[in-house]
Parts: C-alpha cells; structure tokens; sequence
C-alpha cells in the first residue's frame, strides 16, 4: 500500500473544496483523514446541496453519478477494447467484461473510428446522451490505444460528451497521466476485495511484467495496483466509483471492509453488484455451481454499507455496448449498417438547448416532488419504527405511471413513517404480450419482488391482482401519477392505521430473487 493521504467524500463537503485541492491540504497535515460523515444523501442521490460546486458540474448529468440524472441522461458504450489481463472465476471471455457488464449477451467490437463515427451519430439521435463509457467487452486500460485513440478523437469532434471508463485497476497506476490528459474525469476500478486471501478465489491468475502470475502473489499484486490507481486519481482530482461483485461466502463480509478501505482512499461511490452466475455461460463460478446472491442478501450488505462510501443503487449492469437511459437498450438501433445509412449531423448548439429543456423540467419535477413530500411527511426518523419495501410501476417522471403488464422493471422503496427510500430495481419479465396478460410470467415476477409488502402501479388487471394478492403482496392503483414518493408515504400511512386498528396483520415477507438473464434485453 502506498502513503498517500486519504480523504473522502465526506471531507470534500466539510471543506467545499475541489478533489485535488483536498489531497494537498491533506498532505500538508491541514485536512482530516479519518474520513467524513459518509451521509448516504451524498453520492448517486446527492444534489447540488450535498457537495462542491465542481463535483455537482461532474455528476449531475452523469446517469451512473447521479441517481436523479439516470431519469433523464442517457449513456452510451463502446466496445473497442477486446483483451483483458486478468481472469476473473465469473468471466469467460467470449461475453463482455461482467465487472462492468454482465455475462450472456457478446457486444458488436468497434475499431476506434467506427465508435466515433457511432458516438456522433447516437449523440445527434439522442441529445440528452451525456456521457461515452468504455467498459470492455475486455479492459479498457489492457487496450491503451484502443482506449484512448477513441476518447481523443471523440473529444475532437464532439467535445462537450463526458469521458468515462472502467477497469480492474491492474494497469490503472501507469495510465492516470493519460487518463488526466484526455480530461477523463470518472474512472470506475472493480474492487471485490481488499484481502489477497479473498482475492486468490476470485482471479486465478493475472498478466504481470510479461508472464503469467497464479495464487496469493496475482491477488497481492492486483490489490496493490487498484489501492495506488484510486488514490493516484483522487489525488488529481478524478471522480472515482468502485464496483463490486457480491459473491456469497467468498467476499459477501467482506465487502463492508472494501467500502471502508475506498471511501479512505476518495472513491465517490461503491456500486455493490450481484454475480450473475450461470452454468450456460461457461465461468468457471458458473460451472462449480456458485450462486449469486438473493436480493435481501444483496440489500443486506448495501445497508451494511452505509455511513462508509456512499452507495450506488441505480446500476443496470449494462452490456459494453449499450445505448440510452439506465435500464433501456437501444444498441440495436444504431448497428454499424445502420448509421452507415444515418445523415448525421452533430449540432452541438441544439444538443445545449435541448440539454438546457431537460434540466428546467427537472428542476420542476424536483420543487414539484419536494412539495408533495412535505404534505405528505410523517416527521423526524426515529430507530425502531416499522419498514416495509413496495415495488413501483414507472416510466419516469418520478410518478407512478406504468401498467402493472407494462413493467420490465420494478423500483424498490424502503418505506417508513418518515421517508420512502429508493433502494434498487428488480428487473422482471414483461407481463402483457401483445395485449394479452402473459399468466406464466407471474411466478417470476412474484419471486422478483417478493419481498415487498405492496406493489404500486398507474392500472392492474384482475389476474395479477388475485394472484399477488394471493402471495401476500397488496396491489395498489389508487395513487396512479402521483410522485412515487408522496404515494409511498400515502399508502403506508394508510396500512399503518389498517395494522393499528386490527383490520390487518403486519407480517414480514419472504425474500426475492434476482433475474439471472439479460439485465437490458429490449421488452
Ligand atoms: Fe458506463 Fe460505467 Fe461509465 Fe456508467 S455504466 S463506464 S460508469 S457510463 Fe453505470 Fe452501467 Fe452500472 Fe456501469 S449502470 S454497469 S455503473
Ligand atoms: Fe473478464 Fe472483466 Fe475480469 Fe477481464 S476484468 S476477466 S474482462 S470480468
């Protein structure tokens, strides 16, 4: 491990300082390093009152940074970097990189120019696409030139995209100059643990120094590198997020001390993601039969989690090669054949003022949720009171607005007296096939969000109202296009008084799963 000073996000707030600018206080003994308050508003759901100015200009139309950007900012990747100099035990390489993306699906591999060529032509089809990420299908910094080649010549023609990347961190330390030099300022390091001992049972092996490296030694050599690449980039004032894979009975405990060592070191966010683990796509995880882990195992290690590194609960495990918001593909529209036949024309003033549109509607539907909470709060926290999930039918605008049949999708909130917390998504099978309800879907989509108490949606037909009421869970439609959180608050007052009155019994519920398969398939 190296001596630089750690910070973290929580310092940066204290001081309203720029990333760099903190580092230097700190190496000059005038800054703590203990870490920050670590408030889990800070982070992907943080707004321009939780930190520095210059780091709210960083995330605030990043759809990965920003929780409340991902409703209205789209991303895009490009999959030009195809080697990787690590093996991970839930990677085959015939899939893209499941660091960043998940296993199952093959991204079509660009040369640097025909991703270029792609960015401009989805930037002029998509103006509020905000940021490029390059995230595999290998590793973007074992691809150097590949890399870069495509951020440079990007930035030459469409200034004005967000720079992004994803790594395991093994060749992070020697790349942050040329990281700095093309003004890449979000870097994310996949972090699984901060232990060799966990580590060797992850990686069997690493390309280091021109050979192959095995065991203890790969895992040591790996953590050292990822520990200097993130403080290196914290120390030059690079927005850092560390993803993890849960991996239960390997670093399922371990993640905690993960969170704790990052936040240390400045990571903006940790981004706790499950293994995705099937025997059909050939990982060696995948064929010695390790799961992954359930979605209250999941929620148990995030909660786990908070007050350290701030958390990210909005992440779609997207594929190296996906276009458009968080949680929708639209790779498939724009296929090398199709842009050839594109006329692009990249307009960066109509970009600004539609970027500009987006921002206003916002900023409204912001003030607008802000009103609606109030009349709806149910005052301070307090520590044993009761919480229940409810699952939430949307297709943005922060209101419930989807048919139950329409959903591919469902938002977890943590309801109390006080708040609805977003805590996560839970992808599901689409109901409703070509105006038909799909009955077979139902057990799946039950299992998805078996863990909730309610589920609200804008409509729901009679099957799948019997048969989730029949598992317990209350369908809900009388709160259709209202702010998800007031409606939240809303039912869950009015179950409290069911429960008080005896009407009802509060019951905890079981646990749910998490879908397996592609994570952005089209519905
Ligand atoms: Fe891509 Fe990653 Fe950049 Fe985002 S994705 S390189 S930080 S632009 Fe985002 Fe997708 Fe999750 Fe990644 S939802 S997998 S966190
Ligand atoms: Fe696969 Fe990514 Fe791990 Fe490389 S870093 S082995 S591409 S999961």
């Amino acid at each position: 491990m190296s001596n630089t000073a750690f910070v973290s996000i929580g310092d940066l707030r204290k001081g309203r300082q720029a990333v760099s600018q903190v580092v230097e206080t700190a190496a000059a003994g005038g800054c703590s390093t203990s870490g920050g308050a670590g408030k889990a508003s800070c982070g992907s759901s943080g707004g321009p009152d939780d930190m520095p100015a210059e780091i709210w200009e960083k995330v605030k139309n990043h759809p990965c940074y920003s929780e409340e950007a991902h409703h209205h900012y789209a991303r895009m990747h490009v999959a030009v970097a195809p080697a990787c100099n690590i093996q991970c035990n839930y990677c085959n390489r015939k899939y893209d990189c499941s660091n960043e993306s998940r296993p199952g699906v093959v991204s079509q591999k660009l040369t640097p120019e025909q991703a270029v060529r792609k960015v401009v032509a989805v930037a002029s089809e998509i103006p509020q696409m905000t940021v490029l990420g390059i995230a595999g299908p290998g590793d973007a910094l074992a691809n150097p030139k590949k890399t870069f080649d495509t951020f440079r010549m990007l930035q030459e023609q469409a200034p004005d995209i967000k720079l992004c990347l994803s790594t395991n961190g093994l060749a992070l330390p020697q790349m942050v100059d040329e990281i700095c030099k093309y003004n890449i300022d979000h870097v994310t390091i996949t972090i699984n643990m901060v232990d060799p001992a966990v580590g060797e049972k992850i990686y069997p092996w690493i390309f280091w120094d021109h050979r192959r490296v095995t065991g203890r030694e790969a895992a040591e050599i790996l953590h050292r590198q990822q520990m200097l690449g993130l403080e290196m980039l914290t120390a030059r004032g690079v927005l850092t997020k560390i993803n993890s894979v849960l991996i239960p009975g390997i670093n399922d405990e371990h993640l905690f001390e993960v969170n704790r060592e990052v936040k240390k070191r400045g990571a903006f966010l940790h981004n706790i993601m499950p293994l995705i683990s099937e025997a059909e796509h050939g990982t060696v995880f995948g064929l010695t039969g390790q799961r992954g882990p359930t979605a209250q195992e999941l929620k148990a290690v995030q909660d786990a989690c908070m007050g350290g590194a701030n958390l990210m609960r909005h992440c779609r495990q997207c594929r190296a090669d996906a276009v458009g918001l968080l949680g929708e593909d639209r790779s498939d529209e724009f296929t090398l054949d199709r842009i050839d036949q594109m006329e692009v024309v990249y307009d960066l003033d109509k970009r600004r003022a539609y970027q500009a549109r987006v921002e206003a509607e916002r900023q409204a539907q912001h003030q607008a949720k802000l009103q609606a909470l109030q009349a709806a709060a149910g005052g301070e926290p307090q520590a044993d009171e009761m919480k229940v999930l409810v699952a939430v039918a949307t297709e943005g605008h922060g209101k419930v607005n989807q048919h139950f049949g329409h959903a591919t999708e469902f938002q977890i909130f943590e309801v109390s007296r006080s708040q609805a917390l977003f805590v996560g998504h839970r992808r599901v099978d689409l109901y409703c096939q070509g105006g038909y309800g799909e009955d077979e879907q139902l057990p799946s989509i039950v299992g998805a969000i078996n863990d909730c108490h309610a589920v609200l949606v804008s409509k729901i037909g009679a099957c799948p109202r019997d048969e989730l009421t029949a598992a317990g869970i209350e369908p809900v439609d009388a709160y259709a296009h209202e702010f998800i959180e007031k409606a939240a608050l809303s039912w869950f007052a009015g179950y409290r008084e069911r429960v008080a009155s005896g009407r009802i019994v509060h019951e905890p519920r079981g646990d749910a799963r998490i879908r397996q398969g592609a994570f952005t398939a089209a519905a």
